[in-house]
């Protein structure tokens, strides 16, 4: 039996991936991936048995084998197989101290090598999980829930924060996902699945604002300088952190991809003047931003795409991200710092970046930045400056149905203010959509995770504001959505109360007609429409 995933938005529509996924994964990665899962969810079954807990080092090898199954995340067979043997290990430790062991396959199933992985996952991932159409897709969203808050939880441990409320939460999602539970259990599920990733993104927000600062309004160069550099992309500041230490004075300068662009808005890397901005877009013009660069590249998380013969050998994986035949740094196995010699001596090796572009992007814009122009803000909605601040955060991807956002951006009218996170903001963020009295009209909080920043400055201005709801503040959310983080973002907006969220460019693919039809009767959850349709409507309150 061939691969089947349809775990983020790019899914083939109405089958799935079943050959290859249009990421690029193989089938054989696919089934490997699924085979972790399906071990962890042997864990999940052992840790309930012994009474739910986990040791804080168990949750935390169960957020990293999470984040390696996300969308664009590890292409590497053998990363993910050393990660199943790992994981059974673990499995059979809790085993060994039941006396009752639960009845469950993954508990038992005991696989030695790569092809009993492969073959293993025939039926392994969510593709057992439920019969019924309607239960799968509710497991489904808590699945790619879990993965992507995991995500977020795993780059908060890696800074030492800790929330062990959200290891419980592993044990009793993933062993929920082995049973057959009703619609309703499931419903609640879900909606704990929001609640969990509100907590892992909080818990980011205090690991990286307290090792690194609160970002603060910074404008970010896009152009180049006639020095060797180094590319930094993915999500990780600790390695940005790491980075930059390595790097100083070796005459390497040193540029942010993608997701790491709000590294810049931290005032621990300010201070860095071999720190020197931006290069390119959005994670899927990588292949060619990537051999423009001249330097060596290095890969934090996702998003990773299909690597070119062109670049290959000028890049690096580390963390949880992994390509075959990409050189991977690892982790030390005592506490200290990675070690990135092999990346810098490549880079002095190498010719400076190729300018593709020379401007400036603004951000900065995390909730304690906003916060501290609060009184700013609040005078500009009380004079009718500000109309309504429409919330544009989420993911980039290759589709050109995406230049619906990049159009919206930029036919609203002037008296609006967009706030945005993730990559998602690479269709608008070059647009220079000037300011109201002083405020940026493009407030960019930060990487998707930063998304929680978001939350927290509405929950402030309904404060100010003395509302009741959320959802009489005058914000709109036009949501885009790729892989699993956004998954976990958008339940977490559900959890704290938000309604009438449209998403874009296409629902999810896991969701059955009837699951969809849930939503937007709960939450009023609705696709993106045209352009003026959805600009008229927002600015309505619609
Ligand atoms: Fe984007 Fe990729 Fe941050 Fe995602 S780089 S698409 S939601 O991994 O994580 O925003
Ligand atoms: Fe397809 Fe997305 Fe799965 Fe890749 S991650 S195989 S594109 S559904």
């Amino acid at each position: 039996m061939g691969m089947y995933c349809d775990q983020c938005q790019e899914s083939v529509k109405e089958t799935g991936c079943i050959a290859r996924g249009v990421c690029g994964k193989n089938e054989i990665t696919a089934k490997l991936q699924d085979t972790l899962v399906y071990v962890l969810e042997g864990i999940a079954l052992c840790a309930e048995a012994a009474g739910g807990k986990l040791r804080p080092d168990q949750g935390r090898f169960i957020s990293e084998a999470l984040f390696v199954t996300v969308t664009n995340t590890n292409f590497d067979d053998d990363a993910i197989t050393d990660k199943i043997f790992a994981a059974l290990a673990l499995r059979d430790e809790l085993k060994g101290s039941l006396t009752d062991v639960p009845d469950h396959d993954s508990v038992t199933w005991a696989g030695r090598n790569k092809e009993d992985f492969a073959e293993k996952a025939a039926s392994a991932g969510i593709e057992d999980l439920s019969e019924n159409e309607d239960l799968r897709s509710l497991k489904s969203l808590v699945l790619y829930g879990i993965k992507g808050l995991a995500a977020y939880t795993d780059h908060a441990e890696v800074l030492g924060y800790v929330d062990e409320s959200i290891y419980d939460f592993y044990v009793k999602a993933l062993a929920a996902l082995t049973k057959e539970v009703d619609a309703d259990r499931l419903t609640a599920l879900v909606m704990e699945t929001g609640e969990t990733a509100v907590k892992a993104m909080a818990l980011l927000d205090k690991a990286n604002t307290e090792t690194y600062g609160n970002p603060e309004i910074t404008i970010v160069k896009t152009g180049v300088r006639n020095h060797p550099g180094i590319l930094i992309s993915g999500h990780d500041l600790r390695d940005m952190d790491e980075l930059l230490r390595q790097t100083e004075g070796t005459g390497i300068d040193v540029y942010t991809h993608c997701e790491m662009l709000p590294a810049h808005y931290y005032p621990a890397f300010k201070k860095y003047s071999h720190f020197v901005g931006n290069y390119g877009s959005s994670w899927w013009s990588q292949d060619k931003e990537f051999e423009s660069f001249n330097g060596p590249i290095l890969m934090t998380t996702n998003c990773i795409v299909p690597v070119r013969e062109s670049y290959k050998n000028r890049m690096f994986t580390t963390g949880n991200a992994g390509y075959e035949g990409v050189r991977h740094i690892s982790a030390p196995k005592n506490p200290g710092s990675k070690d990135f010699s092999e990346i810098i001596e490549l880079a002095k090796t190498c010719p400076p970046p190729k300018e593709i572009e020379n401007g400036e992007i603004v951000g900065g814009f995390a909730h304690n930045q906003v916060i501290a122009l609060a009184d700013k803000v609040v005078d500009a909605v009380k004079s009718g400056a500000i109309k309504r601040f429409i919330v544009m955060a989420g993911c980039d991807g290759r589709q050109n149905t995406r230049q619906y956002y990049t159009s919206v951006a930029g036919a609203l009218p002037e008296d609006t203010v967009v706030l945005t996170a993730g990559c998602a903001k690479y269709r608008y963020n070059k647009l220079h959509l000037g300011d109201i009295e002083g405020i940026p009209r493009m407030l960019d909080a930060g990487q998707c995770n930063d998304s929680y920043s978001l939350a927290v400055i509405a929950l402030k201005l309904k404060e100010v504001f003395g509302l009741d709801d959320i959802n009489d503040l005058p914000i709109s959310y036009d949501i885009a959505w790729y892989e699993q983080k956004a998954v976990a973002v958008l339940l977490a907006l559900l959890f704290l109360g938000v309604k009438g969220i449209r998403l874009g460019p296409t629902l999810p693919e896991f969701l059955t007609p009837n699951i969809a039809s849930v939503l937007v009767e709960k939450f009023d959850i609705k696709p993106i429409g045209t352009v003026d349709g959805d600009i008229e409507a927002m600015m309505e309150g619609r």
